[in-house]
């Protein structure tokens, strides 16, 4: 991508709105523009981010046997009554009436719809287990949406239902999303430390957050500080039992505000490993058995002949929040410094003086040997002075900056710099290109 052909409207100034680090970059690099209280639009360089996120997420629920499919954002309300949570679920559902007087609404999350796809298309055991989960925009009128992406009314959820025949298989597909919610957490660059959470209105008696610490989190989470540091599972067969796993993180002490117990802190944690922080809900899973089976109806044949209503649970990850808690996690007083996993571009080449023929030959080079490398450049082709695109650079935080000026050609060098550790060095366009291209 040419920067002088691209949409990429950075702000100078620091927007007054925002009151989070996160929200301010958010802003300032042009990721995303608020259209209501809220809502966000999300820009050409912020869509890219958002977008590999997403990828990483579907990445591991395949991996870990879900099925993705895609269900709409309106809801009838009917299906909603029949769980009961049509009425239960308040003012932050956003309800709406169609022009036959129907009563419609923007879903906030979807139990009740897969449960419906599942009552009308499966019948017996032999089809279990099943994972279905997609990833769609939901909308949730909170009382105080703030901090930008972070808490929205409008955002991109990925939302997974599994159905087994008996606890026992439900609780080796919680173990299953258990695992890859770690692996996906990891692979975007965030340590996420599951803890003991409150079911809240999706119900059941089963349920952990993962969590991302950060000064700015909204809730006060407890845990033992070596959960902070365990790895995480890794390459593991989702075919297996993974129960000791699981284990392993759930013995340690750790558990959000609401179910948190001082006097069971205290005595099962060490001082040194007391660990009192703010944290970010990246995602939340939970186990609630027969909540919406029983009440809509969504049984299954068990090998038995007897039918019963099916085991479930829901799986949630803030995709659109990840945004956001990822730049929280990483970023200096210049800008974001994105993991190169989710970064919007791999590399960004700059080149010092456009109009230069020799600036522009080299440049356009780099940028084309990157391309057919599999790299994704932004090749700022802009009349900028060198300053102006060294400070945008540093705020959009693209990993490796290639910097290719006259003075450094006449000599024969280009500077490589690395985002994330300000390490800079000068050496031929040749082997910059070649250490790119062996990344
Ligand atoms: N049905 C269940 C699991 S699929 C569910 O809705 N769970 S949830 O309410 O915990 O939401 C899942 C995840 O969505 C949360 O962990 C959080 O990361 C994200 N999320 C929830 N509310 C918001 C919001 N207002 N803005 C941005 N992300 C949100």
């Amino acid at each position: 991508m040419r920067l002088s052909q691209y949409f990429l409207p950075t702000l100078r100034d620091t927007p007054a709105e925002a009151q989070i680090v996160s929200h301010r970059l958010m802003l300032r690099a042009g990721l995303v523009r608020q259209q209501a209280a809220g809502i966000y639009s999300w820009l050409p360089l912020g869509l890219r981010v958002l977008r590999r996120i997403e990828a990483i997420v579907r990445e591991e629920q395949n991996r870990a046997g879900a099925i993705e499919l895609l269900m709409p954002t309106l809801q009838s309300a009917q299906l909603w009554r029949e769980s009961g949570r049509y009425d239960d679920y308040g003012a932050e559902m956003l309800r709406i009436v169609d022009r036959h007087e129907r009563d419609l609404l923007y879903g906030p999350t979807n139990e009740e719809m897969v449960t419906d796809i599942f009552r009308s298309t499966v019948r017996s055991y032999r089809d279990l287990p099943l994972n279905l989960y997609h990833i769609q925009w939901k909308f949730r009128d909170e009382i105080r949406p703030r901090f930008g992406v972070m808490r929205g009314r409008e955002f991109l959820m990925k939302d997974a239902y599994s159905f087994d025949l008996d606890e026992a298989g439900a609780r080796a597909a919680y173990n299953r999303m258990f695992v890859a919610y770690l692996n996906t957490f990891a692979r975007m660059g965030l340590r996420a430390v599951p803890m003991r959470a409150d079911t809240g209105p999706i119900g059941g008696d089963l349920s952990h957050e993962f969590i991302i610490l950060a000064e700015t989190g909204e809730s006060q989470v407890f845990c033992d500080r070596q959960l902070v540091d365990m790895p995480p599972p890794g390459d593991v067969d989702f075919r297996s039992d993974l129960q000791p796993i699981v284990e392993a993180r759930t013995a340690l002490y750790a558990a959000t505000e609401e179910m948190h117990d001082a006097t069971r802190f205290e005595r099962e944690v060490p001082e040194e490993r007391r660990l009192s922080a703010r944290g970010i809900e990246v995602g939340h899973i939970f186990y609630f058995g027969d909540k919406y089976s029983k009440a809509m109806n969504a049984t299954v044949h068990g090998p038995d002949g007897v039918e019963r209503p099916v085991q479930m649970g829901s799986y949630g990850i803030g995709v659109s929040r990840l945004v956001g808690a990822v730049i929280e996690a990483s970023h200096d007083e210049a800008g974001i410094v994105w993991p190169d996993a989710i970064a919007p571009f791999d590399v960004a080449v700059l080149n010092l003086r456009a109009g230069d023929g020799a600036t522009d030959a080299a440049a356009q080079h780099a940028y084309d040997t990157l391309g057919r490398s599999g790299l994704e450049a932004l090749l700022d082709d802009t009349a900028e002075r060198p300053g102006a695109k060294f400070s945008v650079m540093e705020l959009i935080g693209i990993p490796w900056q290639l910097v290719i000026g006259p003075n450094g050609l006449a000599r024969g060098v280009v500077e490589l710099r690395h985002r994330a550790s300000g390490e800079r060095h000068e050496l031929s366009l040749e082997s910059a290109l070649s250490k790119l291209g062996s990344r």
